[in-house]
């Protein structure tokens, strides 16, 4: 395979303009028959058609009725000397859904046939123009054994159906809509449906259903409640309605990533459609929420405009994660609530971009080159995307946002846009925005890789009442980009007083002054920025809200950060000021003796947070957490993950110990909720009753102290819902607690039905805190359980994603047994499912800056799997990279 680069983007050779599919299903040998009416491209007369295949037994070409000669050259069908105007082309090919184990392309799962198109699956269905700026209208007709596939769903409106002979049955699907082929979807299983009719703003009817197996059809209330919410905010937000009569989301157990915006017709991992209480945590119900949100906004931020090719993937899929982002906001309600949701998409920004950003994968939002696009479903182009759309959000406001928004349809439904096409409609609706003005400088973001970095100095001259703010900003080189220019970074910010006000922010050379908060622009190297009229030295709060996706780099002491834990009205930043206190002590413990102590003063705040009367108990949960081993990993130089993993084990055992009293407190005040409901407030009890049951659990049972040991062996029995059952069974587990492992076997036999429910099983065991190895040898023993298989991805990654991305301390071992099975394991599935392979190969991503043993090791099976001859594109990548 061949590097693909951004700037040899050309139109395609031809148009294909209506596609009529027919499938003949069958596992073992699907027929498959294309007729399409294909137009040649002015632009390029004369040009050949290649059509992409992969995969399938071509039988048959004919144009115009007519067969031609042809030839199959690189996964190609290329046809020369064909008529310069319209014409007919027939294509049939065969293909074998049951032997197609990547999951890409038409295959089965649990008996059923499903697809999955994005990127490149459909050339493993038929030869096909294969890139999504090719738009064609579809018609789909299916048949199949009426018995064994009652239910056969395509894109768009169902026109006709009817019996066979045979024992078969067909169904006529047409999409009105012109789509790319990534967008193409097909089901034949059986399944059974909940179905609601709802009528919009505009007045149209419409039908929603959700397509599960006969056991989860009581699984499926939230996600409907969910799909009808998002309509509605669509609706309302930005003035978007839903364009099609019938819109279906179909649940599969075998998918290779969270869910998939086919037109009309969205697939599902079950993972993210199917919750109720007693089967599903609250953050099994939150992410539900929010992918079913997201795919549905998918229908114009995706489908309506779509992606000109796929370097520009980040201008549906930043712009869509941002929209799911205001989504469950507004659903939260309370800005409180609102601000809890915004940090934890933080967090997991900062959890898995990045590492990503300062790694041999590092990429541009908008990619300059690729081998295998999958591996470019990544957290730099989903949630830097998003955080670029916030930006921009930010600088132009709500209602120019939504203006713009507006513009961008108004310029580009039904088209195959770019990254640029989008910055410059919500420029241009804004003009003599700070966006318009800088929209060159701005777009750097789309260009660059790389985490900036800011630096803030401050002054406080007292005699002049004046507060002088210097803001500098660098960014440390990435892969094929040595040295970058400024980015134009929103600072949001205010100004704290000792005495815990918030002040007033009149800059120099101002009338008037800006209130308590405002957005600074921070556009060159550096910026100095002067407050008047302070009365006192402030405490500045940078960055509310995370306003960029950068690292701060703060010089305020320890007291600097208490005055913002108390007092600051943001509390993005009372948390993240919390984050620093810890992160701070942790680092030093790491850098010095490699045990924390934790300061009187540190934990009387926090437990003035824990015990204040009004925060929400969500908020107080966040501020209780740690930040993880992976982000104390990115603050150092050289990373020694048992020195980092023993460092945070102490600080936690010792605010267990600390504020053991609190901790009860807490949890008698936090576990009783009544029946269960996923409300914020709610969810927000049940974090912080599970948080404070960890830390008594495990300080009980460091101390053989029976006690709360016991009772979180009683409420995991009582519990009557799964947050609470699970969070009690976490406790115990991640405690090495004796009761543990009764525990484990009887929610194993309570659940032993309940896929997504043994999937949680096997990752807590394999997340759990490494202690002398006991961890990693359990990891190796549930590979050989009856219930463990490397085919389906989410148990796959259960065990193996648990292990090598979220358990550093039990996959980096100085004997290198992790790093021994990581090789194995990547080898092995990459046999199976390449995708799946790749996203576990890149758990190496940071082996450089691995202490040694570990960076010798580790390199060493680097270079196994290197050696290996047969990898995949999606391997060879992600490897080549790490180790270049
Ligand atoms: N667009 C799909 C992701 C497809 C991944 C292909 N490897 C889901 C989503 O982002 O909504
Ligand atoms: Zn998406």
């Amino acid at each position: 395979a061949t590097l693909i680069r951004r700037e040899d983007y050309t139109q395609p050779s031809h148009w294909i303009r209506t596609v009529d599919l027919s499938f003949d299903l069958d596992p073992a040998k699907t027929l498959v028959i294309n007729k399409m009416t294909v137009e040649p491209n002015p632009e390029q007369p004369g040009a050949p058609l290649r059509l992409d295949g992969e995969d399938i037994n071509l039988t048959r070409v004919l144009v115009d009725g007519e067969p031609v000669s042809f030839r199959v050259e690189n996964q190609q069908l290329v046809l020369e000397n064909l008529p310069s105007q319209a014409f007919g082309l027939e294509i049939r090919t065969t293909c074998a859904p049951e032997k197609n184990t990547q999951l890409s392309g038409l295959y089965t799962s649990s008996g059923g046939f499903f697809t999955q198109c994005e990127a490149l699956g459909f050339r493993r269905i038929t030869y096909f123009l294969d890139r999504p700026d090719v738009m064609a209208t579809y018609k789909v007709t299916l048949k199949a054994d009426k018995v064994r596939f009652p239910v056969l769903l395509s894109n768009g409106n169902l026109v006709e159906e009817g019996s066979l002979d045979g024992g078969k049955h067909y169904a006529v699907w047409e999409d009105p809509h012109p789509k790319p082929s990534y967008l193409f979807a097909l089901v034949a299983a059986n399944l059974v449906r909940r179905e609601q009719r709802v009528r919009t703003r505009l007045g149209h009817e419409h039908l929603l259903q959700i397509y599960v197996r006969a056991g989860d059809l009581d699984k499926t209330e939230h996600a409907m409640n969910s799909l009808i919410a998002s309509i509605a905010w669509d609706e309302h937000t930005y003035g978007l309605s839903l364009d099609l009569e019938r819109f279906m989301i179909v649940a599969v157990s075998d998918f290779n990533m969270g869910a998939m915006e086919n037109k009309g017709l969205n697939i599902f991992n079950t993972k993210f459609v199917l919750a109720n209480p007693a089967t599903a945590t609250d953050v099994d119900f939150g992410n539900v929420e929010s992918v079913v949100a997201h795919e549905y906004f998918h229908n114009w931020t995706g489908n309506r405009v779509t992606c000109r090719d796929w370097f520009q993937l980040s201008l549906k899929e930043g712009l869509t994660v941002f929209r799911d982002q205001q989504f469950s906001q507004d659903m939260a309600g309370s800005p409180s609530a609102r601000a809890v949701k915004r940090i934890e998409d933080v967090r997991t920004l900062r959890q898995l971009q990045f590492p990503e950003d300062a790694g041999p994968m590092a990429h541009p939002v908008r990619p300059d080159s690729y081998l295998a696009i999958d591996n470019f479903y990544t957290a730099t182009v989903y949630e830097k995307g998003a955080e670029l759309v916030r930006m921009m959000h930010t600088l132009v406001g709500e209602q120019g946002f939504r203006a713009g928004m507006k513009l961008y349809f108004e310029r580009h439904d039904g088209q195959a846009a770019t990254c640029d096409q989008f910055a410059q409609a919500i420029a241009d609706a804004n003009p003599g925005s700070e966006l318009a003005q800088r929209l060159d400088a701005f777009k750097r973001w789309y260009s660059q890789a790389g985490t900036p970095r800011v630096q803030a100095h401050g002054e406080y001259n007292a005699e002049h009442r004046q507060y002088t703010l210097r803001l500098t900003q660098t960014c440390p080189a990435t892969p094929g980009q040595p040295s970058k220019q400024p980015f134009v970074i929103p600072v949001a910010m205010g100004l704290v007083a000792a005495d815990g006000r918030n002040l007033e922010l009149h800059l120099e050379g101002e009338a008037l002054p800006r209130g308590k908060n405002t957005v600074l622009v921070l556009s060159e190297a550096e910026q100095v920025f002067t407050f008047v009229h302070v009365p006192a030295e402030p405490v500045p709060s940078l960055m509310r809200g995370f306003s960029a996706p950068v690292v701060l780099e703060t010089e305020l002491g320890d007291d600097a950060l208490f005055t913002l834990l108390q007092h600051d009205h943001d509390p993005f930043n009372r948390w993240e000021a919390a984050q620093k206190l810890a992160l701070r002590r942790l680092l030093r413990a790491v850098r010095t003796t490699g045990q924390t102590e934790v300061d009187e003063h540190f934990v009387v705040a926090l437990r003035a947070v824990l015990r204040h009367p009004e925060l929400d108990a969500a908020f107080k949960e966040l501020v209780l957490t740690l930040p993880s081993e992976g982000y104390v990993a990115e603050h150092l130089e050289v990373v020694d993950p048992q020195r980092i993993h023993a460092a945070r084990e102490t600080m936690k055992l010792q605010l267990a110990h600390a504020l053991h009293d609190d901790w009860v407190w807490a949890y008698e005040q936090h576990a009783d909720n009544g029946g269960y409901s996923p409300d914020a407030t709610s969810m927000g009890r049940r974090a912080l009753a599970n948080l404070a049951l960890g830390m008594l659990c495990l300080d009980g049972a460091t101390r053989h102290n029976p006690v709360w040991v016991g009772r979180t062996l009683q409420r995991f029995k009582d519990a009557t819902n799964m947050t609470d059952r699970f969070g009690a069974l976490a406790a115990l587990v991640n405690s090495h607690a004796e009761l543990a492992d009764q525990a484990l076997e009887r929610f194993h036999a309570q659940y032993k039905d309940e896929a997504l429910v043994i999937d949680k099983w096997f990752s807590l065991q394999a997340m759990a805190p490494e202690k002398d190895g006991q961890v990693f040898a359990r990891i190796k023993a549930l590979m050989q359980h009856p219930d463990f298989t490397l085919r389906t991805p989410n148990r796959a990654r259960s065990l193996l994603m648990a292990l090598c991305q979220s358990n550093p301390a039990a996959f980096h071992r100085a004997d290198a047994a992790g790093y021994v099975f990581w090789a194995d394991r990547v080898i092995e599935i990459d046999g199976i499912n390449p995708q799946l392979a790749s996203r576990l190969a890149r758990a190496m991503d940071h082996w450089r800056r691995l202490a040694e043993p570990y960076r010798s090791a580790a390199q060493e099976a680097l270079k196994r799997v290197a050696a290996k001859t047969d990898l995949s594109d999606d391997v060879r990548e992600i490897i080549t990279r790490a180790l270049q």
